[in-house]
């Protein structure tokens, strides 16, 4: 169904190199030579994925990304082992697809908080020539280096739910407000049903928070019998977790009366929705004077919102109203 919003992005992952084993000698006083004492290297790093359940977005990522993790250090002298590489961590959003890019096989399906899934995998570390002594040759002058570490193409795919659907009336401004408000390019006519497919967009709010908004096609009297786009419509409603009705001013039927037509199609469809966080905003509002607002403000539920996705007026408290309730609903569900 066309309610989900693909966030898809390609990234390259590489393992740290393993740190190369050196050729060491104890150094004593009064002993001439002394016995093999290079150490092995470190193992490279790992690139790791890990779950992270405040993540909703893989908005955090540049497509074509380049991740390594750090090398492994080389072996000293005193047998001492070099220090590992430092893993590179990645968070993800629960739910993240990953698959390899080059063959297109499935790595994985991140799902729970904190699950992990190593991509690219260090380099084994090379080995000191103390390794390398036996009875025969007490005195090696042979260390190995080490391997470089993983590497692949790795593509991650996460599919969103919209957090809050924009319903109301064929022409009620419901695609200009997303197109002004995400990146979403919807088509925007002033004839009705010009959205016969849901759209969305990812509207982005400071400090990294983001919800997705779904701009519905509109939805008229007798939609859950079937009339206009209908159930088709309203399939997608319930996908949805905030309801936000849209009514227009300028619009032959009054803003009262769409709303009530609306939300009645909806809930009759499915009186569940009943239980949904709701907004109500009158939009389109440039096209009316201060006075014949606060007539209609009272004629809609209170708190509603007043707008205009053409000039600006009253998108920031619009967003907020929304970000706020997205927030709400997100710890609750914690
Ligand atoms: N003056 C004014 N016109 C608007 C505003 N928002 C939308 N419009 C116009 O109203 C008409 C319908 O806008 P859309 O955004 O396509 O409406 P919609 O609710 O998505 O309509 P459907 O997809 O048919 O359900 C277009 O001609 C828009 O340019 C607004 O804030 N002010
Ligand atoms: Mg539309």
């Amino acid at each position: 169904m066309g309610t989900r919003f693909i966030d898809l992005v390609s990234i390259e992952v590489h393992g740290g190199k393993g740190g190369d084993g050196i050729v060491s000698f104890r150094r004593e006083a009064y002993v001439p030579k002394g016995g093999p004492n290079g150490g092995d290297g470190g193992a490279g790093g790992n690139v790791v994925l890990v779950v992270d359940p405040k993540l909703t977005t893989l908005a955090d990522f540049r497509n074509g990304a380049i991740f390594r993790a750090e090398n492994g250090r080389s072996g000293g002298s005193s047998n001492k082992t070099g220090r590992r590489g430092r893993n590179e961590i990645l968070k993800v959003p629960p739910g993240t697809v990953v698959c390899d890019s080059d063959t297109g096989e499935q790595l994985d399906d991140l799902t729970e908080a904190g699950q992990e899934l190593l991509v690219a995998s260090g380099g084994k570390p090379g080995k000191g020539n103390t390794s390398f002594a036996t009875p025969k040759i007490r005195a090696p002058r042979k260390a190995t280096k080490g391997e470089s570490g993983g590497y692949r193409k790795i593509r991650l795919e996460l599919s969103l739910i919209a957090d809050a659907g924009l319903i109301g009336v064929p022409n009620a401004g419901k695609s200009t407000i997303l197109s002004t408000v995400s990146a979403a390019r919807p088509k925007i006519a002033g004839y009705p049903f010009t959205t016969l497919n849901p759209a969305l967009g990812m509207v982005k709010m400071a400090r990294g928070f983001s919800f997705i908004l779904a701009d519905l096609p509109g939805l008229i009297e007798g939609a859950s019998a079937g009339v206009g786009l209908g159930l088709r419509f309203l399939r997608h409603v319930e996908r949805n977790r905030i309801l936000i009705f849209i009514v227009g001013a300028g619009l032959e039927m009054e803003p009262a009366e769409q709303y009530r037509t609306v939300r009645e199609e909806v809930m009759a469809y499915k009186p569940d929705l009943e239980e949904l966080d709701e907004i109500v905003v009158l939009s389109k509002a440039d096209l009316i004077d201060e006075k014949e607002r606060a007539s209609i403000l009272e004629t809609l539920p209170e708190g509603s919102i007043v707008i205009s996705a053409v000039t600006g007026l009253g998108m920031e408290k619009f967003l907020h109203r929304i970000g706020s309730a997205v927030r709400r609903l997100r710890n609750t569900e914690e």
